[in-house]
């Protein structure tokens, strides 16, 4: 459940406090301050006659509406966040000098933004899609972003390939059609001629690309980093965010009907769950390796296209982030945050990962056009908490008064000043690694193995993942016009395993392969859901209700779940009060209308003395959803009674009992559980 405790010292909300303004019971003015008397009628020539030029609130008014957006990011347009803090464990002293990684008494806050990457901002949250988890650190140090993704892997290995990467899964360009989605001709002929694309794709076709909760997503910082300690001495690093909620996903038919039915669906969850006190958590662990180390694993570690096995380097869980204040305002805090992997402090450094040095260039330049110019780092969210000084100067819409004639390096007027650190003093020095080697346009052949790491994931699968893999390549590849492009992606992905491209090559019509295979046979029970975390913490549970139900036993049942930090939402027709046998009254949330079964995690089936046929129509729509969805489905009294006449009872996570303790302690563990996979669904 929640964490209480508040952020120590939230100077960042502090210094955000300068900048909100509530406007609420306030005379309207122009933004010179002039106060406004007429704010519905344009000044005209003669009551019908023509708008007059001078009515300068009205040429302000519009002129500043006709400048409202802003370019939407190239990728990751779609995102929410929220901001908390993060706590380390024990100090990292050892291995890095990163202040923030040393007190486990400070917090620093953080903004966390999550995000889909193809979308654009308008789109649906439940697409098939990788997620952005950018954090930013507010640290006593300046600002650290660790700009991650919720797949420990990435589709190609060289930064000067992404252009082409995001022009391939982007809408096709004629017709800009689909909007928000990988299963078109343009990507998968992308992917079945850049080979090194094979293990990403694995990780897209997989349920994680359709996380049930950004609450319940991993985050992966994906290219080896270095940590650096007081001594100088480094250590490769890979980052990890662990969510203290497990991981865990939607299925796919759901997801496409939430994209309908709430295409906000996963920012409403945030956003509600930070209300209601469920603050998120997440774990950040790291994996490390040491310099000497450097060769010693089957694949090259700077590679972006692998991972590390967590079986093989552990991950080590050095702290906690805590979510637990939404934003005020979307616009100047979600669309205006920047990140930039190259935002980093002293103790943390890049490594020759030739995908992570191209995004050191990228992101600024992105900003510049995005923000309007080299200011961005003065946009309140984006201000540092601690002092900057500097040299730089003016560029559009400049807030900092920089004071007297000094603006250059080295001087003398102003003493020498601002003078840089030395790094025994906490000044940033690079990481004095040493490099040699001819000038070439090439690719190490250490990078060249695009497949067993894929066939590792396939391995790791339980069987209901890897059907949902299947499924998948199934549906994208179904949806691909091009025969030609169907018949290389299973050719491809062979290499990758047999039974995977022989089945979705029947299933889209393609020449099942006849040769192909791995001898990889090793398998990572960490990158199995399966093995995640289960909780019934925060699950939602739709309670179909009618008139006439049994008070006291209904009461129990929703009092019991809520003390777990379970969820009820009370359905029924219409929006109003429904009332007990004994005349208790419940408020109503949904009707049949307003919501569907794909919108909560369990399903309580009561009904109530009083249904009618329409109720029990949209009762069991509701009910035959969930099941097929492998949803607990619970039922007592007449909601238990309908269940058994329409043969549901007995089936893997259907739970009911006429004693109200054994059901509820029943239900609850089905609820724990999330997904019945026993279940045969057609
Ligand atoms: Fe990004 N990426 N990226 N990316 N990325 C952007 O920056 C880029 C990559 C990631 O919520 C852009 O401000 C290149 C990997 C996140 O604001 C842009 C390459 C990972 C976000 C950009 C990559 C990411 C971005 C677009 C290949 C996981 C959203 C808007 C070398 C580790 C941040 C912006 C937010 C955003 C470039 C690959 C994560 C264009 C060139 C790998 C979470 O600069």
């Amino acid at each position: 459940m929640a964490d209480e405790r508040k952020v120590d010292a939230n100077s960042k909300d502090e210094q955000l406090e300068l900048f909100r303004v509530d406007d609420k019971g306030t005379k309207l003015t122009t933004n010179q301050g002039l106060k406004v008397s007429e704010d519905e009628f344009s000044l005209k020539a003669g009551i019908r006659g023509p708008t007059l030029m001078e009515d300068f609130h009205f040429r302000e008014k519009v002129t500043h509406f006709d400048h409202e957006r802003i370019p939407e990011r190239v990728v990751h347009a779609r995102g929410f966040a929220a901001h908390g803090y993060f706590q380390v464990y024990e100090s990292m002293k050892e291995y890095t000098r990163a202040k923030f990684l040393h007190d486990p008494g400070t917090t620093t806050p953080v903004f966390v933004r999550f995000s889909t990457v193809v979308g654009s901002r308008g789109s649906a949250d439940t697409v098939r899609d990788v997620r952005g988890f950018a954090t930013k650190f507010y640290t006593e140090e300046g600002n650290y972003d660790l700009v991650a993704n919720n797949m420990p892997v990435f589709f190609i290995q060289d930064a000067i390939k992404f252009p082409d990467f995001v022009h391939a899964i982007k809408p096709e360009p004629d017709n800009e059609i689909p909007q928000a989605s990988s299963a078109h001709d343009t990507l998968w002929d992308f992917v079945a001629n850049n080979q090194e694309s094979a293990h990403m794709i694995m990780w897209l076709m997989s349920d994680r690309a359709i996380p049930r909760s950004y609450r319940m997503m991993e985050g992966f910082g994906v290219h080896a980093f270095r940590f650096v300690n007081e001594e100088g001495k480094a250590h490769f690093v890979k980052f990890h965010w662990k969510p203290k909620l497990g991981v865990h996903s939607l299925v796919w038919d759901e997801a496409q009907k939430i994209a309908g039915d709430d295409p906000d669906y996963n920012r409403r969850d945030l956003w509600d769950n930070i209300e209601k006190g469920n603050y998120p958590e997440f774990e950040l662990g790291v994996q490390i390796i040491g310099e000497d180390d450097e060769f010693m694993f089957d694949f090259d570690i700077l590679d972006a296209t692998k991972l590390w096995p967590e079986e093989d380097v552990p991950v080590q869980i050095i702290g906690k982030m805590v979510l637990n204040q939404n934003v005020d305002n979307a616009f100047t805090e979600i669309e205006q945050v920047a990140f930039h992997p190259g935002h980093v402090v002293p103790g943390i450094d890049f490594t020759n990962d030739p995908l992570l040095q191209g995004r050191l260039f990228s992101y600024i330049d992105t900003q510049l056009i995005r923000l309007g110019g080299p200011n961005f780092h003065e946009l309140p969210i984006n201000r540092a908490v601690v002092p900057v000084h500097n040299n730089q100067r003016d560029g559009y819409g400049r807030q900092t008064i920089n004071i007297g004639k000094v603006s250059y390096h080295r001087n003398s007027l102003a003493g020498n000043t601002p003078a840089p650190t030395s790094p025994a003093e906490g000044g940033y020095a690079h990481y004095q690694e040493k490099v040699e080697g001819r000038v070439v346009q090439a690719r190490s052949e250490s990078f060249a193995d695009h497949f067993s790491q894929a066939t590792l994931f396939w391995n790791s699968m339980s069987p209901p993942e890897k059907q949902h893999i299947i499924n998948a390549f199934s549906f994208e590849l179904g949806k691909v016009k091009s025969k030609s492009v169907r018949q290389q992606v299973v050719n491809m992905f062979a290499n990758v395993n047999m039974e995977l491209a022989t089945t979705f090559a029947e299933n889209i019509g393609a020449i099942p392969p006849e040769s192909g295979g791995s001898n990889v046979t090793k398998s990572s029970p960490a990158l199995s859901q399966e093995n995640t975390p289960k909780k019934p913490d925060t699950r939602t549970v739709a309670v179909i209700i009618t008139n006439g139900f049994n008070d006291a036993d209904v009461n129990y049942v929703l009092e019991t779940l809520k003390s777990v930090g379970i969820q009820p939402e009370i359905v029924s027709e219409k929006l109003g009060k429904v009332v007990g046998a004994g005349g208790m009254e419940l408020e109503v949330d949904y009707t049949f209308l307003t919501a569907d079964s794909v919108l909560f995690d369990a399903v309580y089936m009561v009904r109530g003395s009083r249904v009618n046929k329409k109720f029990n129509k949209q009762a069991a729509y509701f009910i035959d959803e969930a099941f097929n969805h492998y949803k607990p489905i619970g039922a007592t009294h007449e909601g238990k009674e309908w269940l058994i006449v329409n043969d549901f009872a007995g089936k893997p996570g259907v739970v009911m009992s006429d004693d109200m303790g054994v059901f509820v302690t029943e239900f609850i563990d089905a609820i724990a559980a999330h997904r019945h996979w026993g279940r045969q669904v057609v």
